[in-house]
């Protein structure tokens, strides 16, 4: 029922939201992990350098803790869309996400892009080797290409420019439909896209739970629960 001008190439972009049903914390609002932690204390380059016991015992316990989290409803529904689409409407799929867990993937979405990394890799300071990663960086484990204690884990701090921004660009003025979903709309450029959609003409439609930042931006506005009205939408 996806509908709306009857789109062909669809960009999604996904935030906490869509994860918050899994178990996975959001970031802003009450119980969000900014409300347990200053930003500027674990997710800057600065804090990193200041104290970067602090910040690796803050990704080594979500990176845990992930991995005991299972894919909901709004995962399966997304990627069951991303996998129906091209032979339902000739058209593609991509889901830009900016959350650093991997339930779109395990969901079994296969067009998924993390513009503000994933907390599964540990990226080498020394040698910009990527690896997959499902342990502790605590104990500065060496890096399995070039020997030295220098992982960090692969994820965009504030200050520092997301993953891939020209490749999304590049999809959303391709795009029919552009929608967001589980997203605050707090933290740019993600929150600016929108925006760049309108100017180029294609629709936007938003699923949360409350309106965000940029609600008045978009054509459409659907709340409720991701597990509800991403299936609904979906089907
Ligand atoms: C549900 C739900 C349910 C709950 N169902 N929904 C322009 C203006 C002003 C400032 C700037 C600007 N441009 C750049 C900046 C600076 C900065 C920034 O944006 N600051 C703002 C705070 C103002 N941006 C940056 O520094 C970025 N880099 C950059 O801009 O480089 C230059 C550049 C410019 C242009 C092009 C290219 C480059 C980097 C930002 C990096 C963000 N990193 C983090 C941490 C990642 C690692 C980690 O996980 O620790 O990314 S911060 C955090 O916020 C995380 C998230 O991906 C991101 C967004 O959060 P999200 O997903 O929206 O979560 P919440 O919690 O905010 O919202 C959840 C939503 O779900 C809510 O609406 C709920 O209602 C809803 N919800 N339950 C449906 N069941």
């Amino acid at each position: 029922m996806v509908a709306m001008n009857r789109p062909r190439n669809i960009v999604i972009l996904t935030g906490a939201g869509i994860s918050a049903e899994s178990g996975i914390d959001t970031f802003r609002g009450g119980g969000g992990l900014w409300e347990q932690h200053r930003v500027e204390d674990v997710a800057t380059p600065e804090a990193f350098e200041r104290d970067p016991d602090l910040v690796l015992r803050f990704y080594d316990m979500r990176r845990e803790a992930i991995q005991t989290k299972e894919p909901n409803a709004a995962h399966h529904a997304l990627a069951r869309l991303d996998r129906e689409w091209p032979k339902k409407a000739g058209g593609e799929v991509l889901i830009v996400t900016q959350n650093v867990d991997d339930l779109h993937e395990r969901g079994g979405a296969l067009n998924v892009l993390h513009m503000h990394g994933e907390h599964l890799n540990a990226w080498c300071m020394a040698c910009d080797e990527r690896h997959r990663w499902t342990g502790t960086l605590i104990d500065r484990p060496p890096c399995p290409a070039c020997g030295e204690s220098a992982l960090r884990p692969d994820v965009v701090w504030f200050g520092e420019v997301p993953y891939r921004m020209e490749d999304i660009y590049q999809a959303v003025s391709g795009a029919d439909l552009f929608v967001s979903i589980g997203t605050s709309g707090a933290v740019y450029p993600a929150a600016g896209l929108v925006r760049s959609a309108r100017d180029l003409g294609v629709q936007t439609l938003e699923l949360n739970l409350e309106r965000s930042q940029g609600s008045a931006w978009f054509h459409e506005t659907r709340l409720g629960p991701a597990t509800e009205i991403v299936p609904a939408w979906v089907e």
